[in-house]
């Protein structure tokens, strides 16, 4: 690669080669911004994220199933710590980051404003969250800056444990009596929109989109994965014997894609603002388990202390 004095020109050069930016190396400060945004808002996400799974927990139906969706749920912490550390490197603080989240600031996934309802939904949300998650995420294990990059690769072989697990609660509910079958579809029709809008608003009206693609964050638009996702999805549903709720979803010879229906945006953007069915649940939790983890963030620091005091003898 051209070796230059012009940090800008570096940077590019380094993109443009498919070379990791690395967290000491010169960057333009807008990148540096919207990598922020987007990791810690990621983070955010996984955290929520535990709470409607969460919610599950003790009434899982069997020793194995509350054994496994345990597991999972640990993941998405240690996800959403990886990431927080992410963030970090761009110099970042893990308590301002935290501060904006519990006021309301900071965005996460839309998706987890929407309640669990019922224990078919821990298979849809495995399943379609977890499966549009991959669909997302497995191109960033590619993004440009290389700690996000990293994070990735394992955040993404989890997620994939997630997906089948998920599936595997539908593939018994499906297959089982037809009350299961019933709660299983149900499950389907309420999730299936909100996870279509997880992917994001479409490519026109998606501020951020071109110049992620440009620096080489973002791999693929929201509408390129949002296809990718539907196409990948139908026939699981089809092995199933689920109907997604969509009356104009249509495979498209000429395409070579499945056609689908139109998103509700305005609720989209409803759920964004903070007016979906769960996000003030969801901001209390958050904030009430920060004040609770009070003195174990206190007892860390005296701990730390006295170490660095005994180290210094
Ligand atoms: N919810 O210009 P764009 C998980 C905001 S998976 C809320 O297109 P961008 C795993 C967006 O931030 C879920 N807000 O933005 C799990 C922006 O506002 P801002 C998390 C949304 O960044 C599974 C504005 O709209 N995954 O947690 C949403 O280029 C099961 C305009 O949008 C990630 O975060 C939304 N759905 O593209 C855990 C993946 N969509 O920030 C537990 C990494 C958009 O300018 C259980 N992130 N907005 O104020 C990304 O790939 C991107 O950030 C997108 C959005 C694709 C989400």
């Amino acid at each position: 690669m051209m070796q230059t004095p012009d940090p800008q020109l570096q940077f590019d050069l380094k993109v443009a080669d498919e070379q990791r930016i690395e967290p000491k190396d010169w960057m333009p400060e807008p990148y540096r911004r919207t990598l922020i945004r987007q990791i810690s808002q990621h983070a955010h996400s996984e955290i929520v994220g535990m709470l409607p799974e969460g919610n599950w927990i003790t009434r899982a139906p069997s020793l194995r199933r509350k054994a496994v969706l345990l597991a999972k749920v640990q993941d998405e912490a240690g996800h959403g710590l990886y990431l927080y550390s992410a963030a970090e490197t761009l110099g970042a603080s893990r308590e301002q980051m935290i501060a904006d989240l519990h006021s309301g600031k900071a965005k996460y996934s839309s998706i987890f404003n929407y309640p669990t309802l019922s224990w078919a939904d821990m298979g849809a949300i495995g399943w379609l969250v977890d499966g549009a998650a991959i669909m997302n995420q497995v191109p960033l294990c590619r993004t440009s800056y290389g700690p996000y990059a990293r994070a990735m690769v394992r955040i993404c072989k989890e997620e994939s444990f997630h997906q089948r697990q998920g599936y595997e609660i539908m593939m018994t509910l499906a297959n089982g009596l037809k009350e299961q079958k019933d709660m299983a579809q149900d499950a389907l029709n309420r999730w299936w929109w909100p996870v279509l809008m997880m992917f994001g608003p479409k490519d026109d009206e998606s501020p951020n989109t071109a110049q992620s693609m440009q620096w080489k964050i973002k791999r693929f638009t929201n509408d390129e994965l949002r296809q990718k996702f539907v196409d990948a999805t139908v026939p699981q549903a089809e092995y199933l014997g689920l109907t997604i709720p969509d009356p104009d979803l249509k495979w498209n010879e000429a395409r070579g894609h499945y056609d689908f229906g139109a998103i509700n945006w305005d609720e989209f953007w409803e759920v964004v603002k903070g007016n979906g069915p769960c996000n003030r649940q969801r901001l209390e939790a958050r904030q009430k388990a920060h004040a609770e983890g009070e003195w174990v963030r206190e007892a860390a620091l005296v701990y730390a202390k006295k170490r660095e005091m005994r180290d210094e003898r």
